[in-house]
C-alpha cells in the first residue's frame, strides 16, 4: 500500500494579504499529523507528503501512482483540490481518493454526489478529525473505516467516530517532499509576522459554542471538547524542536479554537525544562474580561512563562446589534482595553484584534461605530499593545448558519442560478465573491462601494497606530468586487 497525502496550495493572489511578510504556507501539521499515524501503525506502507506548491499536472502525475491519496483543504482550495483529483483519476482510476479538513467535513454528502472521482470525504462538523480514518482507510474495506463520507448501494452515507487526543503518535514535517528547502527560511532569525508560523494544538472544541452557541459565520467550533494531557503537548513541542528546528527558537501558531485560562494554568503547570518557543494564540474576549485583576495577572504570567507572545481576538465588529445577529457577546471598548493593556504590562502579551466587514445586519451606522470603537481602542491601550489587525470582508463558508440562512431566501437561490446556472443547494463550490455580493445584498443595508470605504479606513486607522501593512490582513483582506453586486 501506497499512500500520497497533500494539503493543496491557495492560488497566489496579490490582492489578498494575509497579515505576515510572506503568503507562501507553511508545512502543514493537518498531513504531518496524518502521515505520522500510518508511519506509527502501519510502518510498512510506504507515505509520502507532496509538495502543494508544483504545478497540479505534476501533483496529479505524482499522486496517480499511489493507491490512496488524501487532499487537506479549506473553501479556498476545494476547487484546485477536485480538479487534480479529476486529473488523477483520469491517469490511474484504481487510485482511491479521500477529502479531508473542515471545509470538506461541512459538505461530504455533497461533494460525493457532485464528484464520481472522489471516493470518500473525512468527517462531519462535529469530528472532522482524521487519524483513524487514515490509517484504517488504508488496510481496510472502506465499510469498516468510521467516520467517513462513502457511496454504498449507489447511496452516500455516513459512517460514525470515536477517537481520543490522548492516543496521538509525536509527528514532524520528515515525509514532506522538499522538507530541507521549505524548513530552511525558519532556522534563521526573522521577525515575528514574516512568515506564517507552523501549527501546534493542545485541544479541540470551542466552548464559547458550547456555552453561547456557535457564532453565525463558524464553520469549525467542533461541539465536544477533547483536551490532550499537557504533557503530550509539551513532548509534542519538545519533538519538533530536537527534529526540525534544533538551536532555533521557534516561532508556533497555536491553532487551538482559543485558549481558556484555566487551561493555559494547567499547561504552564507542566511546562517542562529545554523548551525554546514562542507562541501566538486565540483568546476569547467575554471570557478573559470575567477574570478578576489577581486571576487576570496570573493569566499574564502563565502566558509569559511560556512564551505566548500574541492573542488574536475575534472581535469582528463593535456594533451591538451586528454581534447579536452574528450570535456574538458584546464587550465594551474599555473592558476591551482593560484586558489587553494587563496582558501586555503583566505579561508583554500582544493582541491580534479581528474584524469583519458586511456581517449580517451591517449598515453604514454599523461601520461608524466599528471605525470609532476601533480608534478609541488605539487610544486607550499603550503603543504597541496592538500589533495586527486582522481584517476581512465576510466569506460565506459551507456549515455556517449564515449559509443556511442564505439558502431559504428563495429570491437569493433565483439569483445564484441565473448567475451560475447551478442550484445553490447543491453547490459544493460556490464562488465566494458571488456569495459575499448576495449576503450583502440580502442581510445588509450596505453596498460593495460602502464596503470598500470603511475597510480602507480601517486599514488607515491601522496604519496611523503605527501596525506595519504587512500585519494587516486577513482572510479576504482585499475590495469585494463591486460588479457582481451590480448585476443582482
Ligand atoms: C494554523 C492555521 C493556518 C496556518 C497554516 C499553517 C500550516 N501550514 O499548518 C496559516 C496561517 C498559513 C493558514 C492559512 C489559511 N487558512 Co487556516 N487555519 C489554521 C488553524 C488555526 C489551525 C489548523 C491546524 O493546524 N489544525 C491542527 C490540525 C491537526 O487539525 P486540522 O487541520 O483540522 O486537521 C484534522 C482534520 O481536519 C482532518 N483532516 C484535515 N485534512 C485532512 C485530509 C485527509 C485526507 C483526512 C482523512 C483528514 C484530514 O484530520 C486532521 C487530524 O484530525 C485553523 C482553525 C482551526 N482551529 O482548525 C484555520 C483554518 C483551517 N484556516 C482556514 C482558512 C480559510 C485559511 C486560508 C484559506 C485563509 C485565506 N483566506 O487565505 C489560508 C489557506 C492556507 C492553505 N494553503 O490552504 C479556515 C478554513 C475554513 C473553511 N471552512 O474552509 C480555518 C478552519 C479557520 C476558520 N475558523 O475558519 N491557516
Ligand atoms: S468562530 Fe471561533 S469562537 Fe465562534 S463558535 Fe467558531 S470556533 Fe468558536
Amino acid at each position: 500500500m501506497k499512500v500520497a497525502l497533500i494539503r493543496t496550495a491557495i492560488v497566489p493572489d496579490k490582492e489578498r494579504h494575509l497579515a505576515y511578510g510572506s503568503n507562501i504556507s507553511p508545512m502543514a501539521t493537518s498531513v504531518a499529523l496524518l502521515g505520522a499515524c500510518l508511519r506509527e501503525k502501519f510502518p510498512e506502507v510506504k507515505i509520502s507528503i507532496l509538495n502543494e506548491n508544483w504545478p497540479p499536472e505534476k501533483i496529479a502525475k505524482r499522486a496517480a501512482k499511489f493507491d490512496l491519496v488524501g487532499f487537506s483543504t479549506t473553501y479556498a482550495t476545494h476547487g484546485p483540490s477536485c480538479e487534480i483529483a479529476r486529473k488523477i483519476n483520469q491517469l490511474n482510476p484504481e487510485v482511491g481518493i479521500i477529502f479531508g479538513g473542515i471545509d470538506a467535513a461541512n459538505k461530504g454528502s455533497l461533494i460525493l454526489k457532485s464528484h464520481f472521482y472522489i471516493n470518500y470525504v473525512c468527517g462531519n462538523q462535529d469530528n472532522p478529525w482524521g487519524e483513524n480514518v487514515i490509517t484504517t482507510l488504508a488496510l481496510s474495506a472502506p465499510e469498516n473505516v468510521s467516520n467517513i463520507w462513502l457511496r454504498k448501494h449507489g447511496k452516500v452515507i455516513f459512517t460514525d467516530y470515536n477517537y481520543d487526543l490522548g492516543n496521538l503518535p509525536l509527528w514532524d514535517f520528515g515525509q514532506f517532499k522538499e522538507h530541507d528547502e521549505r524548513i530552511q527560511p525558519y532556522l534563521k532569525p526573522a521577525g515575528d509576522w514574516d512568515l506564517p508560523h507552523h501549527s501546534v494544538f493542545s485541544w479541540r472544541g470551542c466552548l464559547k459554542s458550547l456555552r453561547r452557541g456557535r457564532c453565525a459565520f463558524c464553520t469549525s467550533a467542533v461541539d465536544s471538547p477533547n483536551f490532550m494531557p499537557p504533557e503530550n503537548f509539551w513532548r509534542q513541542i519538545l519533538h519538533l524542536q530536537e527534529n526540525e528546528f534544533p538551536g532555533v527558537k521557534m516561532n508556533l501558531y497555536l491553532g487551538d479554537n482559543h485558549t481558556p485560562p484555566g487551561w493555559v494554568r494547567k499547561l504552564a503547570e507542566k511546562m517542562p525544562a529545554g523548551i525554546n518557543a514562542r507562541f501566538r494564540a486565540y483568546g476569547w474576549l467575554p471570557e478573559i474580561i470575567s477574570l478578576n485583576p489577581a486571576q487576570l495577572k496570573g493569566f499574564a504570567q502563565d502566558l509569559h512563562a511560556m512564551g505566548f507572545y500574541n492573542l488574536f481576538y475575534g472581535v469582528e465588529s463593535f456594533d451591538r446589534e451586528v454581534l447579536s445577529s452574528t450570535n456574538k457577546d458584546f464587550v465594551s471598548v474599555p473592558e476591551m482595553a482593560r484586558v489587553i493593556t494587563s496582558l501586555f504590562n503583566q505579561g508583554g502579551v500582544r493582541a491580534t484584534i479581528a474584524i469583519i466587514v458586511g456581517l449580517p445586519g451591517e449598515n453604514e451606522e454599523s461601520l461608524k461605530t466599528t471605525l470609532a470603537s476601533f480608534r478609541e481602542l488605539f487610544a486607550l491601550v499603550p503603543n504597541g499593545a496592538i500589533e495586527r489587525v486582522y481584517l476581512s470582508h465576510l466569506v460565506v463558508l459551507h456549515g455556517s448558519a449564515i449559509m443556511e440562512n442564505m439558502k431559504r431566501n428563495l429570491s437569493l437561490c433565483v439569483d445564484y442560478e441565473r448567475l451560475t446556472g447551478k442550484v445553490f443547494a447543491t453547490d459544493d463550490d460556490p464562488p465566494v465573491d458571488l456569495l459575499t455580493a448576495l449576503h450583502l445584498k440580502y442581510f445588509t443595508g450596505i453596498t460593495p462601494a460602502i464596503a470598500n470605504v470603511y475597510h480602507d479606513r480601517i486599514v488607515d486607522v491601522s496604519l496611523e497606530s503605527g501596525i506595519p501593512r504587512q500585519q494587516i490582513g486577513g482572510f479576504e483582506e482585499r475590495h469585494i468586487i463591486d460588479n457582481i453586486f451590480s448585476q443582482l
